[in-house]
């Protein structure tokens, strides 16, 4: 791959302003609030892997797809040989992709500028290895960044931190074709790049690396940065420090999530010490049970069927009552939900996911106000089949919704630990009030004989200020059943 004079890091660190500003916590959730208003954003994996499908030479590739290179030891010179003349994305329509987003009540996209390959979306000055180089040749961001401009979407960018198509990624000597090494991530790996360079430079990588970042800062200005691939030996905490800072200098308004640095938790995602830099936690493909401590802003990214990177044969799809539930339980727990699209190599989000953003939009066109602009809930536990979320205005007036996955056969909603009546309680989408009382320590809400909508219906108590609560204690978590002993 040619790699074109790498600007020296010297003058990199030039190019950013002098001292990062030390940020208040008023200040931080400043430049968070739309992250947390927003709660529901799109995730695209889109690359040369959605041009290879799942498949390489016809046969069928384990795992995730934008992992093909790596599960198939694809060598990267066989990778991109046999992808970049493919590569030619002709149905592509930017305008249709946000709106999809936008009509599924989703307020920002997160698309891959660059995954592990290393292959870049947009035509970048510092490498071949990207968009330009294809029969497509245009750049792919810009367009989705304008679509985002004209319907009010924010365009937010990943960054794999790791690159398996760049020579200097990677720690000691590699060693030519065969020779030892003591590094796995080199010594397993004789399909990347780096394998057949002696000395891989991190250096050089991470000026490579800042360069490229400063390319998508200046001409995309991305809501958020959102790194991943940053747990090999190769990327340090020190790196992550310095990037983190760099990029805030770059643009004091970015958001960054925590994979810039090394301190999340695994899939876990939640940050694991505070020395550690990025401003949320990111679980992936699982819920927090509790969500995080108050105040630690996270996000959980998922799929909707089994795999990020588009797969022709994977049809694991999950169903519209899955996805619309765990944005509720997410927003519920005060998180965000990243919920991933993995378009095809001609450009098209395969039919089955544009259904499941239809159903979800149906969905938040009536109940979206229990979701945007919302804060977690106030009850500990929900002593009825749902979730709950807040919404408190200026004055302190508060909206309490309550989200009912299945109607109580009594058809009354016991909300225990509510010691107020609310000033007025509805159903969002009808205009019929709903009766609530007092009784021993709970508010009970009558309920109609049906409710609007079989996966969620929501019901909103207004009171005048946050109600009082008395916290029901989480019952005892199940005993751990030692398993018989024979
Ligand atoms: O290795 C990646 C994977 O391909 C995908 O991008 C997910 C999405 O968050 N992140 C990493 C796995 O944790």
């Amino acid at each position: 791959m040619k790699i074109s004079t790498l600007i020296p890091a010297i003058a990199l660190s030039l190019l950013a302003p002098s001292t990062l500003h030390a940020e208040t916590p008023a200040e931080k959730e400043a430049r968070m609030q739309w992250f947390h208003d927003a709660r529901f954003g799109m995730f695209i994996h889109w690359g040369l892997y959605s041009e290879a499908a799942g498949e390489w030479n016809g046969k069928p590739v384990a795992d995730i797809g934008e992992w093909i290179q790596s599960y198939g030891k694809i060598p990267h010179a066989e990778y991109r040989s046999v992808l970049l003349p493919r590569f030619n994305p002709v149905k592509y329509d930017a305008d249709a992709w946000v709106l999809a987003a936008k009509n599924a009540g989703m307020k920002y996209i997160v698309i891959t500028s660059k995954h592990h390959d290393g292959f870049a979306l947009w035509d970048s000055k510092l490498t071949d290895w990207d968009i330009a180089s294809t029969p497509y040749k245009k750049d792919l961001l810009k367009p989705l960044a304008e679509a985002c401009e004209k319907y009010g979407v924010r365009l937010c960018l990943y960054h794999s931190i790791m690159d398996w198509g760049h020579p200097d990624w990677g720690t000691k000597a590699s060693g030519p074709p065969g020779a030892a090494t003591t590094d796995v991530n080199v010594q397993q790996h004789t399909w990347r790049a780096n394998y057949t360079n002696p000395k891989p430079d991190m250096d050089k990588y991470t000026a490579y690396l800042k360069g490229q970042l400063k390319e998508l800062v200046d001409n995309y200005h991305p809501g958020i940065l959102w790194f991943d691939g940053e747990w090999e030996d190769a990327w340090t905490h020190e790196r992550g420090v310095d990037l983190y800072e760099y990029l805030r200098k770059a643009d004091p308004a970015l958001i960054i999530n925590n994979r810039v640095d090394k301190g999340r938790a695994g899939l876990a995602g939640h940050t694991t010490d505070a020395k550690f830099k990025g401003d949320y936690g990111t679980p992936e493909q699982e819920i927090p049970a509790t969500g995080f401590e108050k105040g630690v802003a996270w996000e959980s990214c998922m799929t909707m069927n089994d795999t990020w990177g588009f797969k022709k044969n994977d049809h694991n799809w999950k169903s519209p009552e899955v996805l619309i539930r765990n944005l509720v339980d997410i927003a519920s727990k005060g998180g965000n939900y990243l919920l991933n699209v993995g378009p095809t190599g001609e450009g098209e989000i395969p039919a089955p996911s544009l259904e499941r953003l239809a159903a979800m939009g149906a969905w938040m066109k009536v109940n979206g106000e229990s979701i945007h602009n919302t804060t977690a809930t106030l009850f500990e536990t929900c002593s009825w089949d749902g979730r709950s979320t807040t919404r408190t205005s200026d004055s302190g007036a508060t909206r309490v919704y309550l989200h009912v996955f299945n109607r109580p056969e009594s058809g009354k909603l016991v909300i225990k630990g509510l010691l107020e009546k609310p000033e007025k309680a509805t159903l969002l989408g009808s205009s019929e009030p709903l009766t609530a009382s007092l009784d021993a320590g709970a508010c009970t809400i009558d309920l109609p004989a049906t409710l609007p909508d079989p996966i969620c219906s929501v019901i909103a108590l207004d009171f005048k200020k946050s109600p009082a609560i008395k916290q029901i204690p989480a019952p005892p978590a199940p005993e751990k059943k030692e398993p018989a002993k024979h």
